[in-house]
């Protein structure tokens, strides 16, 4: 763990389990069929990655995010009310229920969207950058993205704009050795990374997502370079708690596997730690557990009670005002049916 005297461990240990509460409540909802369709995927064992980034952030700063980004957007200071209707489908939600757990974005916390595209939100934190570059605002964009982006040729050309114009951006890649069901070293010649990174002119560095310390150590390091008009790139290797999405059981992995990868648990090593250097107890942090269960309980029958958007609502801030919306389904059908 990291011995910085500004590291605030309390804070990241706080909220590292607010997103694993979080998380566990959203696969408690799925149980209960309260989600808006079937696709979630659960950052549980990546938490490092989200807390620590985040924490070293402005708030003026902004990011990107791939499609496993709940605890990202918490990270941020997300209302996990909002964030859990939205996952409900339901009006209260960050995007009145119409984006769902891939596509929740929110600007007034900079969260410029999450995408299902692997790769996909990389360019646009790239755009973000530039327009930061060209204001002379100060600010940096952060695109998160999977391994399974590492492949990817939009990265590439990412990467390289953001070196040659000097764009404030960082690109975070959450490291959780598996694009789906495929392993990285069957995905990837090359498993470093960081080394991929630096060829492009990038301060890059590898990270063990473990240790939330040294993750946000390294992001408060890169984001200042970035910010000087350095761009970086940070791999933050950590293992994904469970699979892919809410139906993968992950038969690809072994039993010996999945019980190795869940002892390298960033929540518990942050536990450990701050027990050991005196800066908690073990009865006070059972406090901050059992506060941080309430709260996101409480999410569960928010999101349960929460109205769904209203079908007359169906095109709103989908299309712009003024602009020509499709004609709904059934009248079509019935225009049809009336020429036959
Ligand atoms: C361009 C593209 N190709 C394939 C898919 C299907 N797909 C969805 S998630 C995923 C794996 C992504 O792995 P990674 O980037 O490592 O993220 P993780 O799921 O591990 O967080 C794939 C292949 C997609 N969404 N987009
Ligand atoms: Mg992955």
């Amino acid at each position: 763990m990291n011995d910085r005297p500004n590291m605030p461990l309390p804070d990241l240990y706080r909220t590292m389990r607010r997103i694993r509460s979080f998380e566990e409540r959203v696969a408690e909802l799925y149980v209960r069929n309260g989600t808006a369709g079937s696709m979630l995927h659960l950052s549980i064992g990546e938490e490092g990655a989200a807390a620590g980034v985040c924490a070293a952030l402005r708030p003026d700063d902004s990011f990107t995010t791939h499609h496993r980004s709940h605890g990202i957007f918490l990270a941020r200071g997300a209302d996990p009310n909002r964030m859990m209707a939205e996952i409900a489908g339901k009006s209260d939600g960050y995007c009145r229920g119409k984006g769902g757990s891939m596509h929740i974005a929110d600007m007034a916390l900079g969260h410029l969207g999450a995408n299902a595209i692997v790769g996909g939100g990389i360019p646009h934190a790239v755009g973000a950058g530039l327009s930061y570059r060209r204001l002379g605002s100060g600010a940096v964009s952060v695109a998160f993205f999977g391994d399974g982006a590492m492949q990817q040729g939009v990265l590439y050309e990412s990467m390289n704009m953001a070196a040659l114009w000097q764009l404030p951006v960082l690109f975070v890649c959450v490291n959780n050795q598996y694009g789906m069901g495929t392993r990285i070293d069957r995905a990837a010649a090359r498993t470093d990374f960081a080394e991929r990174a630096e060829v492009f002119g990038l301060a890059a560095m590898n990270v063990d997502g473990e240790n939330v310390g040294a993750v946000f150590t390294a992001a408060e390091a890169l984001i200042a370079s970035a910010r000087a008009g350095r761009p970086g790139f940070l791999c933050v290797s950590c293992f994904r708690f469970y699979g892919h999405g809410r139906m993968d059981k992950s038969p690809y992995r072994s039993a010996e596997e999945e019980e190795a990868g869940r002892r390298r648990d960033p929540l518990l090593t942050a536990r450990n730690a701050l027990i050991e250097r005196g800066l908690a107890t073990t009865a006070e942090l059972d406090a901050v557990d059992a506060e941080i269960a309430n709260e996101m309980d409480a999410t569960i029958e928010f999101a349960i009670a929460a109205e769904p958007p209203p079908l007359s609502a169906m095109f709103d801030d989908v299309y712009a005002p003024g602009e020509v919306r499709p004609e709904p389904m059934r009248m079509r059908l019935e225009r049809i049916l009336a020429c036959t």
